[in-house]
């Protein structure tokens, strides 16, 4: 912990005695009322993404700066309307949606986005941090810790103590460490943006024909799964919440909520349900995040969806997502990813998922608990 000077300032601590409790008392008084300072020609912002404009700001400096996927040549693109979806949840909190101007320019971005955790038996409203970024010219310059004890100074004033992340930072005290799991669908088009070398070793040496085999789907559907529709909800929403009672850690959706964050545009995300005699058992959703493709000739995009939440009471996942394969290759999508945590390693290694090269270690801010397993874990970040 010594080498991270910011971090072991922050209650980050996961307890060794697994109190499932605050690090730090919530001290309304104690929290600073003015903003952190900025240096000279350095402003704080909210970015209203109500307005079209403001909405493409952030959209454009996300494509320019945030995170690549694999290389430089490839960067995640989040469309407009999923970060409409993603940043704007019921009760959303516009002042946690947050930049920072040097003049008139955006050089910064942390975003804040409340939802509830279940810690073992406890449900806790935290945020969840998400979108960092900084310009290339101020990388480097301890900024970051300014923008997060900014968003922590704001979370607070809002009455919330907790919060959720990821980072590919090796911070002392992570939760869980997961791993994306990759399984191709347009085989042709990934091998010419190299992008199957990530998972298998020389895939130019084995026959294009031998590669589409390995990863063929199922040319029908086995399951009768049709979209999540608006009657479907408050079902679902309980259903969900029963199902992650299983799992120490997972994600809580209040009724309202389940509504507004899963009834979304399908070019956002895709949920579907399975009935039985019009009682509902399975529900499965995936988000899109295709990513970008910078100076190829022939494509410029590369159709990406990961893996959501769901729940299954009746149908196995394996058979579940081996029929999602089918409707999401017949859609044109390219690769589907899912993490190596929740149920998925009941399915990951029958359907060909291989692993990739991105972990995502977990963290809390400001909660106390231990370690968990994979498979005890159900918080999917965006
Ligand atoms: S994860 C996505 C992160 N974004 C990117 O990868 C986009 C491309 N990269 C960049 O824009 C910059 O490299 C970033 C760092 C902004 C990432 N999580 O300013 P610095 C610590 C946590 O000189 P830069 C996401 O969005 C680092 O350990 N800490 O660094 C979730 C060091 O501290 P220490 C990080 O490279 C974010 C210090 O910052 C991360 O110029 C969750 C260095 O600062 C990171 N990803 O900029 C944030 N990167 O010396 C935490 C660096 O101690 C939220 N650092 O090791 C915490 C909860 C807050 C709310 C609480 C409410 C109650």
């Amino acid at each position: 912990m010594d080498n991270h000077k910011f971090w072991k300032t922050q209650p980050i601590d996961i307890s060794k005695n697994n109190t499932n409790d605050s690090v730090q008392d919530a001290e309304m008084d104690n929290v600073q009322k003015d903003p952190f300072k900025l240096p000279t020609d350095f402003s704080w912002f909210n970015f209203d993404i109500t307005n079209e404009t403001e909405l493409n700001n952030l959209y454009n400096f996300l494509l320019d700066y945030y995170v690549d996927d694999i290389d430089a040549s490839k960067r995640f693109h989040y469309s407009k309307d999923t970060l409409k979806w993603f940043l704007m949840p019921k009760d959303y909190y516009q002042d946690l949606i947050l930049g920072i101007k040097y003049k008139n320019k955006i050089v910064a971005s942390i975003c804040g986005i409340p939802m509830y955790v279940k810690v073992l038996d406890k449900v806790i409203k935290m945020v969840q941090i998400n979108f960092l970024c900084i310009h290339n010219s101020l990388r480097n310059k301890r900024l970051a810790p300014v923008l997060i004890q900014e968003i922590t100074r704001r979370t607070n004033l809002h009455d919330i103590w907790q919060a959720y992340f990821t980072a590919d930072v090796d911070l002392p005290n992570k939760i869980v460490k997961t791993t994306y799991h990759l399984r191709p669908l347009n085989v042709p088009k990934l091998l010419d943006l190299n992008y199957m070398h990530i998972i298998m070793n020389n895939p130019e040496k084995i026959q294009l024909s031998s590669l589409k085999k390995m990863f063929n789907v199922n040319e029908k559907l086995s399951l009768s799964m049709r979209p999540l529709e608006e009657k479907d909800c408050f079902q679902c929403c309980h259903l969900m919440n029963k199902f992650h009672q299983k799992f120490k850690i997972s994600i809580y959706f209040t009724e309202e909520q389940f509504k507004s964050h899963f009834m979304v545009k399908s070019n956002v995300l895709n949920c579907f349900v399975i009935e039985t005699d019009g009682l509902i058992t399975d529900f499965i959703s995936f988000f899109h995040l295709p990513s970008q493709v910078r100076n190829n000739p022939k494509y410029n995009d590369i159709k990406v969806v990961f893996g959501y939440y769901y729940f299954n009471y009746k149908n196995s996942m394996e058979t579940i997502i081996s029929n999602c394969l089918t409707f999401f290759k017949e859609m044109g999508i390219d690769l589907v990813n899912v993490v190596d945590s929740y149920d998925n390693n009941s399915f990951i290694e029958k359907l060909k998922f291989k692993k990739g090269s991105a972990d995502l270690n977990f963290f809390f801010y400001n909660w106390n608990t231990l370690e968990v397993k994979n498979d005890e874990f159900a918080l999917i970040m965006v």
